[in-house]
């Protein structure tokens, strides 16, 4: 990786990802491109170069291409699980359509390509508990049906024209610079700015519903540490199970109630939500990404409350 272009930039993993990218490969060296400007990035797109591009458009990402010289796209442009339920065309569009013009672009001009996949490859037939790393994949979501094609096609790509593909299944990412948008994990991050601002909060999803997490320092070493590793050791490539924690409403609302004691838990259940988060493993088998390019994530529940609440209270400007 040496100039890399980030899509989806101005997104929750993208604009963290963007800063990180430019401490270890110098600023000139990451692209930062979304498909419009977003209120509240000022700072982010002048820090280094941005452009506006959008992934469904193949020209406009070419010209970055080739302008930028780039040879590494990190492809984060996407809907996710529940906003792709309310809108399963623009779903599929941006999903497949975006990645596949970011796959053929990696073939004209020999790239290396990131994809993220996600828990959501998964559904309901799949084995809940310790989901293995090759298993049942039949999604009953327009995300999971992109993320289970774009797993495929990345393989596909690799195999038959030598792509440099990789990606990882990512569970839900927890932050505190960006807000996740139209997720099904996304009550894991709500809950701490609620608690902090009013000291409740109501779940959308419901008690004893369990899903993978992790929090964003470690998702953005995954996505390092895989593109750095010796392609030599990868046999998944594109898909790779990666967890940090595994934890339901109640659990984490206790660990907040550590250092916000008199904080208050309410549910108020979205069906629509609900019934994703059913249809998703409860804990995933990550020892491939631990054999095949060491993978070890450094958060677990407890760590990212303490650090979560810490930097929120800054953000938040709250003392009490
Ligand atoms: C979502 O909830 O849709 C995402 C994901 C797990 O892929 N956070």
């Amino acid at each position: 990786m040496e100039k890399i272009l980030v899509t989806g930039a101005l997104g929750q993993i993208g604009s963290e990802l963007v800063v990180k990218l430019r401490e270890i490969y110098g600023t000139n060296n990451v692209i930062a491109t979304n498909r419009r400007i977003k209120e509240g990035y000022e700072a982010l797109i002048e820090s280094g170069p941005f452009e506006i591009v959008d992934v469904i458009d193949i020209k406009e990402m070419a010209q970055a291409v080739d302008k930028h010289k780039v040879d590494t796209i990190i492809n984060l442009a996407a809907i996710l699980s529940a906003k792709g339920e309310k809108d399963p065309t623009s779903c599929w569009n941006i999903n497949m359509n975006g990645l596949y013009n970011v796959l053929e672009l990696g073939r004209e001009k020999r790239l290396q390509i990131f994809t993220p996949s996600s828990i959501g490859a998964f559904g309901p037939s799949t084995p809940q508990d310790n989901t293995p790393q090759n298993t049942i994949q039949r999604p009953t979501t327009m995300y999971g049906v992109t993320k289970v094609a774009g797993e495929l096609l990345c393989d596909y790509y690799f195999k038959k024209f030598n792509v440099d593909t990789r990606g990882v299944r990512f569970p839900g990412l927890i932050s505190y610079e960006s807000l996740p948008g139209g997720g099904t994990t996304d009550y894991a991050v709500h809950i701490y700015y609620e608690a902090l601002k009013y000291k409740k909060y109501t779940s959308f999803i419901a008690k004893g519903t369990k899903m993978d997490m992790m929090y964003m320092p470690d998702a953005l070493d995954a996505i390092v540490n895989l593109m750095e590793a010796d392609p030599s050791r990868l046999i998944n490539r594109n898909a790779f199970n990666v967890t940090a924690m595994s934890f339901e409403p109640e659990e984490i609302a206790n660990e907040i109630k550590k250092h916000i004691v008199d904080f208050e838990m309410y549910y108020d259940v979205d069906p629509e939500r609900q019934a994703i988060a059913d249809s998703w493993p409860n804990s995933l088998d990550d020892s491939a990404a631990r054999e095949e390019w060491d993978w070890n994530p450094k958060y677990d529940l407890e760590a990212m409350t303490k650090d979560m609440l810490e930097k929120l209270r800054v953000k938040l400007d709250i003392n009490d």
